[in-house]
């Protein structure tokens, strides 16, 4: 690159991130290293790490929203400087798998049963961008929607929240994009309840903290 005979001969980026009011400045160089591919072809660059020993304004991982910074560039007596934002994305979750039985048996006479259903979700924008995970209930034949069409939740939490009295979700582990649920299937002369006997399609989604939502993965289960 060239400006008025002279090429240029240094290039400083004044980095804000997200807004700071002290910059990181980071020199870019053209002599094939720290990330700059190629030595000496006017293009300048320079590799930084997304971390604290590298930088100050680091890019936090749940981050959407605007990055800005400055360029800064030498060319012999002339100096430009650019002024640059980047608008960086939320992109929804994913769920990767649902680990559930296909078919679950109901316990004789008044006894209850625990089923515990698992699924596994991706967020691009890192593990805790996940808000929540839960399905809904769809009992075919007569079609009705159990739990009013409201979502079952499930958890990422370790089983160390009680849901209700002396009741846990039944996760593993807290905070590494499992989320599960022990769904209590009680048999046919429990007193106070009891699980209907068929067909039920679950529809589960997940949701991210800018509340968008995974594509819904269906599971159909057999109670008898
Ligand atoms: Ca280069
Ligand atoms: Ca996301
Ligand atoms: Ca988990």
């Amino acid at each position: 690159m060239d400006f008025e005979g002279d090429s240029l001969s240094s290039v400083l980026v004044e980095w804000y991130g997200q807004g700071a009011a002290n910059t990181d400045s980071i020199w870019l160089n053209d002599n094939g290293k720290f990330g700059d591919i190629i030595y000496g072809d006017g293009l300048y660059s320079h590799k930084i790490f997304n971390d604290l020993d590298s930088i100050n304004n680091i890019i936090q991982p749940s981050l959407i929203g605007e990055v800005s910074y400055k360029i800064l560039g030498t060319y012999g007596v002339n100096k430009f400087e650019l002024f640059q934002t980047t608008y960086l994305q939320n992109i929804p979750p994913i769920i990767l798998s649902i680990t559930a039985p296909d078919t679950i048996h109901r316990p004789p006479g008044g006894e209850v049963d625990f089923v515990l259903i698992t699924a596994d979700i991706f967020d691009e924008n890192e593990g805790g961008d996940i808000l929540s995970c839960g399905f809904t209930s769809l009992h075919i034949e007569p079609d009705t929607l159990l739990n009013n069409g409201n979502q079952i939740l499930m958890y990422d939490d370790g089983s160390l929240v009680e849901i209700y009295p002396d009741y846990y979700s039944g996760d593993e582990i807290s905070g590494d994009g499992k989320f599960s649920i022990q769904i209590p299937i009680f048999g046919p002369d429990n007193p106070s309840n009891q699980t209907k006997t068929g067909t039920f399609l679950w529809k589960f989604i997940a949701r991210d903290n800018s509340f968008e939502i995974s594509e819904p993965v269906e599971h159909t289960i057999v109670v008898e």
